[in-house]
């Protein structure tokens, strides 16, 4: 079963969360979701009650690390999204043969004043998919699933 790490937006806003629960319903049909806390509409609330930013950060490098693939969605910008996904790009860069890189999907809406940025867009060492709906973007993921496997 594959382990997918799910990235999107927590304190860079948490105006797509009902998008993020979507696509983490679809993910959970291709394998297993670390990071199903990222699309939990409670969790700006409660937070993760104890935890240490430290301790955060380096249990989701972990996971990271331990994924198969990586899946964001990178239509409200985030720090912490840019940085997961930088980590598995320098990653996938210094890995030897296509077939041992992470592949990796950024999920984008396209907005009316803002366009994706040209470090996700333009890099040759992911895929990204802009999308409208969540069906739309549901088929974007099955594409990625069938293209990698
Ligand atoms: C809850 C409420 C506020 O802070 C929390 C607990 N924080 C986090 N818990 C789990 N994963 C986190 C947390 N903060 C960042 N991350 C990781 O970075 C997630 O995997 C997200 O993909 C990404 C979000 O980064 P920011 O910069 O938007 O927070």
């Amino acid at each position: 079963m594959k382990k997918i790490y799910f990235a999107g937006s927590i304190r860079g806003g948490r105006e797509d969360v009902e998008i993020y629960r979507g696509i983490v319903e679809h993910l959970k049909t291709y394998g297993n979701v670390l990071t199903e806390h990222v699309a939990d509409k409670n969790l700006i609330l409660k937070g993760e009650d104890g935890l240490t930013d430290r301790w955060i950060h380096d249990r989701d490098m972990d996971w990271l690390s331990g994924s198969n693939v990586v899946v964001a969605e990178v239509t409200r910008a985030s720090l912490g999204v840019g940085y997961e996904i930088g980590r598995i790009v320098e990653r996938n860069l210094w890995t030897p043969g296509n077939g041992k890189r992470k592949p990796i999907l950024c999920l984008y809406r396209p907005q009316i004043d803002k366009r994706l940025s040209a470090m996700i867009a333009g890099s040759p060492t992911l895929s990204h998919f802009e999308y409208e709906n969540l069906e739309q973007a549901k088929s974007g993921i099955d594409d990625f699933f069938d293209s990698i496997t």
